[in-house]
């Protein structure tokens, strides 16, 4: 008999790649690149990463801005980057969009895009969690894509409100019109694409960096969050 293991008992039912935060010097978490890779490469040179520094990605590296194929090279191809996977990514996995200008070796990158990825107290996301509901119970699908446990829509009540942790969950996917800090979440989607920024939030100094970023995209003024006007 051959013995999988199972998830049920091992933590969540999304899939995790769990790393450990002390091997590490400096740690950003990134928010929604969307193809914009010259704010990405505005960010990294202001970050400085040295070999023993490490950025997490929150997925959307890809889609709406010019240049999705350089910003997937360029994280694939360093080792002081990951990224979890978003739905942008999802998309082009499940074949509902498309980008020609990707070769193989892209498409094995967003294959192996955990949905997650956790340390001891922290786990960053694209979307985030349903706050009524146990880590555990979530799908791949319900971290992807979270905004309001009752819809996918900006009019509200979002996740990111109700919820208190454990863990401090660092997500994207919901445009604000500034990055969110508090005790139990990290918001960092600043709307690059659309002509915001490109944010990064460090957790040693606890503090963010940004960079603005060329617009290629126009965005209602409705569907950026304030979140301190709400
Ligand atoms: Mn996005």
């Amino acid at each position: 008999m051959i013995h999988t293991a199972s998830r049920t008992n091992e933590g969540p039912s999304f899939s995790r790649r769990v790393i450990d935060l002390e091997r590490y010097e400096d740690v950003y978490v990134v928010g929604d690149v969307h193809g914009c890779y010259e704010a990405l490469d505005t960010l990294l040179s202001t970050l400085e990463l040295g070999e023993d520094d490490l950025a997490v990605f929150v997925g959307d590296l890809v889609r709406k801005g010019p240049e999705s194929a350089a910003v997937l090279e360029r994280i694939r191809t360093s080792p002081q980057l990951l990224s979890v996977r978003g739905n942008n990514e999802q998309k082009l996995l499940d074949g509902e969009a498309s980008l020609p200008e990707l070769d193989e070796a892209d498409r094995e990158f967003l294959t192996s895009l955990p949905t997650a990825i956790a340390w001891e107290d922290g786990l960053v996301v694209h979307g985030g969690v349903d706050p009524s509901r146990p880590l555990g119970t979530h799908s791949d699908g319900d971290v992807l894509t979270m905004r309001s446990p009752d819809g996918d829509g900006y009019d509200g009540p979002f996740w990111f409100d109700a919820y208190e942790g454990p863990p401090r969950v660092f997500f994207g996917h919901t445009v604000l019109e500034e990055p969110l800090e508090r005790e139990w979440v990290i918001g960092l989607d600043t709307g690059c694409v659309y002509g915001g920024a490109l944010t990064a939030y460090d957790l040693r100094r606890e503090r963010f960096v940004s960079v603005s970023a060329d617009g290629y995209q126009n965005r209602p003024d409705a569907k950026f969050v304030d979140v301190e006007k709400r």
